[in-house]
């Protein structure tokens, strides 16, 4: 005896579909987790998904032992530029395992602090971006927070810099990187027919992904020839780590792979990250003041160490508050092993999908009480109090997201600077939009600074933090 999944209206051979806005996939599912509960099924043309958004049930799909992280139709075509890297792997493709145990390392805490210099030093080139501008004028702040992030992945990761500061425009890099993406994206809602006929976008993407490739693959190249000189970053320990399990290393190819989904997954995502926290503090005075009372209390006027960014508790929560609400990678997907229940009461046959839609699970009121659309960090003061199951911006189990730790520890540092640096100005009375591609945004995000400091001091870039280089 089994319940029947709520459904949408279906329209022939595109399913349901046409009642989705092409711009807004997640939140018109959101919109039908609201009309039609926390599990509905939707037809895809050629294909069921079923959503899922209350905690009782991603605790069901978030059991390890009876499902699995599902490499969907949109993560296939990422696949093109991703191959078999950590993101777009099938858990059971033996490069997953194997860069999963060489990179686990390079995410510890203890790994943050080699990265914090460099964190610093990109910081610093914000803040002073944003302290040489005049009264009147604008800030991008998702696009200032795209060039940081990037830029920031890029010197940890591979100690290249796209020195997103000093150009007007976006680096190609990230140019090629969103078109690809996009292409992508809009494969997925393409019929068979119409999409064999975007000749011009296919060659485009080609184009695109091989001069990411061309960018990394040189990258790498010239690693190997120079060496690293010490250098003790995620493009090191690619090419010098072994599998504790195997002894096996990882293959060139692999490592562009790698390489290019640590640059998409370490920036998109954390951009839109310290863009939506931003956002919220401007709308919260209150929770703003807070937070710029322990920034004042625990930096004063320093340069941040890496203890120093531990103890921004409450600039953590904003953080962590930010992500229920507009997870930035709203979305995960899972296939069932095996034929299975769900909540004891749903029959899931072997290989049926489930994607859990986070900004709905993080809104049930279940767990959150009644107030779920305020921003209260509040909530996040004891982690010990918040159940599993019932908050996942970074994912689930093995599959969960790697940088979490590193995308933690650079929005903390980052934010807290722009806190102690400088008042936020709404100038527009701003109205949030979100934007969607692979990662949600907020779209068309300005505001104005004034600063709160007189005069601004940084150490040498890529210095130490309290040890400016000597000689200089
Ligand atoms: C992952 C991830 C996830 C899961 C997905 C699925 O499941 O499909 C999620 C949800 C996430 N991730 C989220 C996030 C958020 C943020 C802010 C981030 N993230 C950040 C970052 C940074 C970096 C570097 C990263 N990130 C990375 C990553 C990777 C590599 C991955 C895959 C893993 C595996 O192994 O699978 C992820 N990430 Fe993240």
């Amino acid at each position: 005896n089994t319940t029947q999944f709520p459904q949408p209206k279906t329209y022939g051979p595109l399913g349901s579909l046409p009642i989705i806005d092409k711009d807004k996939p997640l939140q018109s599912f959101m919109k039908l987790a609201r009309e039609l509960g926390p599990i509905f099924q939707f037809q895809f043309p050629g294909r069921i998904t079923t959503f899922v958004s209350s905690a009782v049930l991603a605790k069901e799909i978030c059991d390890e032992t009876r499902f699995d992280k599902k490499v969907g139709p949109a993560l296939q075509k990422v696949r093109a530029f991703g191959g078999d890297g950590l993101f777009t792997s099938e858990t059971k493709e033996p490069n997953w395992k194997k860069a999963h145990n060489i990179l686990l390392p390079s995410f510890s805490q203890q790994a943050m602090k080699g990265y914090h210099a460099k964190m610093v030093d990109l910081a610093a080139q914000l803040i002073q971006k944003w302290a040489r501008l005049n009264p009147a004028d604008e800030i991008d702040v998702p696009e200032d927070m795209t060039r940081l992030t990037l830029d920031t992945i890029g010197l940890c990761g591979f100690n290249y810099r796209f020195n997103s500061f000093y150009r007007e425009t976006t680096h190609p890099f990230v140019n090629s990187m969103v078109r690809a993406l996009d292409e992508a994206m809009s494969q997925t809602q393409r019929l068979g027919i119409q999409d064999k006929l975007m000749i011009k976008s296919k060659k485009q993407f080609r184009e695109d992904i091989q001069y990411m490739f061309s960018l990394v693959d040189e990258l790498i190249a010239d690693r190997k020839q120079n060496g690293d000189h010490g250098e003790d970053d995620l493009l090191s320990h690619m090419l010098k780590g072994v599998d504790p399990e195997t002894g096996a290393s990882l293959d060139d190819e692999n490592i562009r792979f790698q390489i290019i989904t640590f640059l998409i997954a370490g920036h998109e995502t954390t951009s839109g990250l310290l863009s939506f926290a931003i956002y919220f503090l401007m709308n919260n005075k209150d929770k703003l003041k807070k937070a710029q009372q322990e920034v004042d209390e625990v930096l004063g006027d320093d340069v941040p160490d890496y203890k120093q960014v531990k103890k921004l508790k409450y600039v953590r929560m904003v953080l962590n508050e930010t992500l229920r609400l507009w997870p930035t990678a709203p979305s995960f997907s899972v296939y069932a092993k095996e034929d299975t229940m769900l909540d004891g009461k749903y029959n899931v046959k072997k290989d049926d999908v489930f994607s859990l839609l986070i900004p709905e699970l993080h809104r049930d009121p279940s767990v959150w009480g009644d107030d779920v659309e305020s921003f209260i960090p509040e909530r996040f003061e004891d982690l010990e109090s918040i159940p599993y199951h019932a908050y996942k911006p970074f994912g689930n189990g093995q599959r969960a997201c790697i940088g979490q730790q590193f995308a933690l520890h650079e929005a903390t540092l980052v934010l807290g600077m722009v806190l102690q640096h400088f008042d936020l100005i709404d100038h527009e009375k701003y109205q949030l939009e979100v934007k969607e591609t692979l990662t949600l945004k907020p779209d068309g995000l300005t505001m104005r600074v004034s600063p709160r400091k007189k005069a601004l001091s940084f150490p040498v870039a890529s210095s130490e933090p309290k040890s400016p280089e000597k000689g200089a």
